[in-house]
């Protein structure tokens, strides 16, 4: 038995520069490829857990509203398996994204229930397997665990997918604008658009491949502080993942015309000198990655094309903790 301790923790959304896009085991979450991302400082989400033996279910409140409990049981589960516990839960989340922002996250969702849920449980865990623990819930989660730059190498089991940190070269302040083109449902999941690629996509196994290749080269631009290597293999591979979608039965896009219409601002900005590249994810919202002294320029010129309210910027954040 334990006592009905509640903690709180705190986790920090991610931006993937290397993608993941595609499972080799969709029960445990194993990737088909290993990925890179940036921990983000504004967007977060702050998780209460509290397992109570009074209790006869799990209940879930994100932002004050009950929510379905099905997906945040079956990730209790897991853990309860671990603490050998019986015991129904209570979760709060509160998602510190804005409102307007289409950038919630189920990275920083399960990365906060699993540091919370675990401590409450009277689990002990060390960052790798914390790590593996969020990735039960979803992928990009086991990346939010760590702050600055993450890579989560793939693995081949349960045992070897977890993510860990890597080095921030000193000179890089890295930044991250997000425009916000759209906030509307998507009508292609995340899990079942990589499902499909996997399933039909003719250039699958190259995506493989050219991920493997385009994490490597990034790691080497990093350990030569080469910003500008760095950002354009982050748009190239974006724009890998994007394609493999077009290439999908049915195919199908996340990018509408205004993304394109910021992708085409940001490649103009390049060709006046500044150094700045895109990324996207599983929705039309365009990334930009760029370095601290550009970020003005850049947030000006996407106020004035789209309006400085659908306009964001991050920085690199911390690690997900206890609060
Ligand atoms: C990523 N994305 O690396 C990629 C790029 C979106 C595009 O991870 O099925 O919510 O829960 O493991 O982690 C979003 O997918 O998917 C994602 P599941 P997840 O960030």
């Amino acid at each position: 038995m334990i006592n009905a301790t509640t903690y709180t923790a705190r986790a920090h959304t991610n931006i993937a520069l290397i993608k993941y896009w595609g499972k080799k085991d969709e029960d445990l979450i194993l990737p088909m490829n290993s990925s890179l991302s940036l921990t983000l400082d504004h967007f977060y989400t702050e998780t209460s857990v509290t397992f109570d033996e009074k209790l006869s279910d799990d209940l879930f409140f994100l932002d004050n509203q009950k929510q379905d409990v099905s997906n945040v049981s079956t990730f209790l589960d897991i853990v309860r398996k671990k603490a050998n516990i019986q015991s129904k839960a209570q979760v709060y989340s509160t998602n510190y994204v804005p409102s307007t922002a289409g950038l919630a996250s189920s990275a920083s969702a399960y990365a906060a229930l699993a540091l919370a849920a675990s401590k409450a449980a009277g689990l002990e865990l060390d960052k790798p397997s914390l790590s593996r623990l969020a990735r039960r819930g979803s992928g990009s989660a086991c990346r939010s665990i760590y702050g600055g730059l993450v890579e989560w190498q793939a693995g081949f089991d349960d045992e070897t997918s977890f993510a860990y940190p890597i080095k921030m070269p000193n000179n890089f302040e890295i930044c991250m604008i997000a425009l916000i083109i759209s906030t509307n449902h998507k009508k292609i999941s995340s899990r079942m658009g990589m499902k499909r690629v996997v399933e039909t996509s003719p250039y699958y196994s190259n995506w493989v491949e050219s991920s493997k290749k385009d994490l490597l080269a990034i790691k080497k631009a990093l350990a030569e502080n080469d910003f500008k290597t760095f950002g354009e293999i982050s748009e190239e591979n974006a724009m890998k993942m994007h394609a493999l979608n077009m290439s999908a039965h049915p195919h199908f896009s996340y990018l509408e015309p205004d993304s394109i219409k910021a992708m085409k601002i940001v490649e103009g900005l390049r060709l006046q000198g500044i150094s700045c590249y895109y990324t996207l994810d599983a929705g039309p919202n365009v990334k930009v990655i760029c370095l601290k002294k550009d970020v003005s320029s850049i947030v000006n010129i996407f106020s004035n094309s789209f309006g400085h309210e659908k306009v964001l910027v991050a920085s690199s954040g911390p690690a997900a903790h206890l609060i």
